[in-house]
């Protein structure tokens, strides 16, 4: 399995859920998504999910993808999906279930409250630059220092599990470990949350002076 989560829009990153598996002797299977049981609510049935996609094959090896349409094509919405692979061996006796769940995300991080504390270069107190913002989702953070394009020096990744503040540290330095010049240096967040989502946020900049 390549992720826990897909974003199906077409960016390259984490576009299919792909599933290899592997069944103990050949058999028929079948292969299905489910939802998580809303349609159901709504007629006030139970909440039991309701098939979205599903395919079917025989043999003992199998390579599944799902590139999130449902069975007229359409894209489902965002949310929680069950997988489950049932089987029947050559002679009719169903073998044991497996499943597992798929979240299905479109919305990428935003990033709030971008700021910069701290600083190298002052004569009291000298602290590295803390690059502060707030993330919407659990994702990774990577930043990049650019002046007029160019790189000077790549901070992270850092990783969080949850929603809320990440910190980057800068100590003033550029990729050779000089301490950069005075002047305005870009900071360009990049994040990706666990569906493969990216933001680019270059709002931010850092006054460096000496
Ligand atoms: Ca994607
Ligand atoms: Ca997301």
């Amino acid at each position: 399995m390549n992720s826990e989560f897909i974003s199906p829009n077409g960016d390259g990153r984490l576009d299919e859920l792909e599933l290899e598996a592997k069944l103990s002797k050949a058999a028929q299977w079948s292969f299905v998504i489910e939802s998580d049981g809303d349609a159901g609510e709504m007629f006030g049935l139970l909440s039991v999910g309701s098939p979205v996609f599903s395919m079917e094959g025989e043999g003992s090896e199998m390579s599944l993808t799902w590139d999130g349409t449902d069975t007229n094509g359409l894209l489902v919405a965002d949310g929680t999906y069950t997988w489950r692979i049932t089987a029947s061996d050559t002679v009719g006796m169903s073998m044991e279930p497996v499943e597992g769940t798929i979240g299905v995300d479109r919305v990428a991080i935003v990033f709030s409250d971008i700021r910069a504390l701290g600083n190298p270069f002052r004569h009291r107190h000298p602290a590295p630059f803390a690059i502060r913002t707030s993330l919407s989702e659990a994702g990774t953070v990577k930043v990049r220092i650019v002046k007029r394009r160019r790189l000077v020096r790549r901070l992270g990744p850092v990783a969080t599990d949850a929603a809320g503040p990440v910190y980057l540290r800068w100590d003033g330095r550029n990729r050779n470990g000089k301490k950069v010049r005075p002047g305005r240096y870009r900071v360009v967040l990049r994040g990706l949350d666990l569906a493969g989502n990216l933001t680019v946020n270059r709002a931010l900049r850092i006054r460096v002076k000496r």
